[in-house]
């Protein structure tokens, strides 16, 4: 038995095929943990979907912006995007199932020490916290009410988390930190219009994994969302966005040896 963690697949359902080759992945043995983004901008997100609901419970994935840009598609609560390529998803006759099946997906999970988010976690965050504020979220996600969570989201997080904050602009702050998050300062308030490289961050701001006494330090955060900081495997976290849909690699890394494997992006 292994355990594979894979970084954001973004469409790139070739790609993905050649990995699991690659590490003879076997359903019946093997688990994978996706962080995310597994939709959109790529050219095969319907086949992305397909493939992960068709490996049942071998595969754990933690929702992304784009993953969840796309139910709010599908559910005509969001505008397309410029770059948005989620047609293929939005037209197939098996769309509702596969919509269904990418609800029920987690925000964060936690397992064996690691932590399976898809941006980051806010330093005043511990691991316990983080946990039950997605929950918060994935109860209204498989909900009927799910509407009034894309409305929050479509009006905009604060960039400062509150306990205090309560409906939507408390949905869509948690929703901000967990799937958008890059860098902050260290008490914690994020710039959520940046995705440059590390060492260009705003001054005043770092990326969320240094901020130093991190409530979440004690557990091995494992992420993506931030292909200009690319592939960095460290004791305390492990980034894994190696930027496959920008012409790079899709990464995968075995938890248990990390042993690394990748493969470059196919059309
Ligand atoms: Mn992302």
């Amino acid at each position: 038995m292994a355990t594979y963690a894979i970084g954001d697949l973004q469409g790139c359902d070739l790609t993905l095929g050649r990995l699991l080759e690659r590490i003879a992945f076997d359903a019946t043995r093997d688990r994978l943990w996706l962080v995310g983004d597994l939709v959109n901008r790529g050219p095969r997100s319907l086949a992305v979907l397909r493939r992960l609901r068709g490996l049942g419970g071998a595969v754990t994935a933690v929702l992304g912006n784009h993953d969840l840009h796309l139910i709010a598609r599908a559910d005509g609560l969001a505008r397309p995007k410029q770059r948005d390529r989620l047609e293929d998803v939005l037209l197939a006759p098996d769309r509702d199932q596969l919509l269904c099946w990418l609800r029920k997906r987690p925000l964060l999970h936690r397992q064996d020490g690691y932590v399976v988010v898809h941006a980051g976690l806010l330093p005043q965050w511990s691991v316990e916290r983080a946990a039950e504020l997605a929950s918060e979220i994935e109860e209204l996600l498989r909900g009927r009410d799910r509407a009034r969570l894309f409305e929050g989201l479509a009006a905009g997080p604060e960039n400062e988390w509150s306990k205090s904050l309560a409906g939507p602009k408390r949905w869509a702050t948690i929703v901000a930190a967990l799937t958008r998050l890059r860098t902050c300062t260290p008490e914690g308030r994020m710039d959520l219009g940046f995705s440059g490289p590390p060492d260009a961050a705003q001054k005043g701001y770092l990326p969320w994994f240094r901020v130093p006494d991190r409530k979440s330090r004690d557990a091995t955060v494992v992420f993506g969302h931030w292909a200009a900081l690319g592939l960095r495997l460290k004791e305390r976290y492990l980034a894994l966005d190696s930027g496959c849909v920008y012409g790079n690699l899709l990464t995968a890394l075995r938890l248990e040896d990390r042993m690394l494997f990748q493969e470059p992006y196919a059309d």
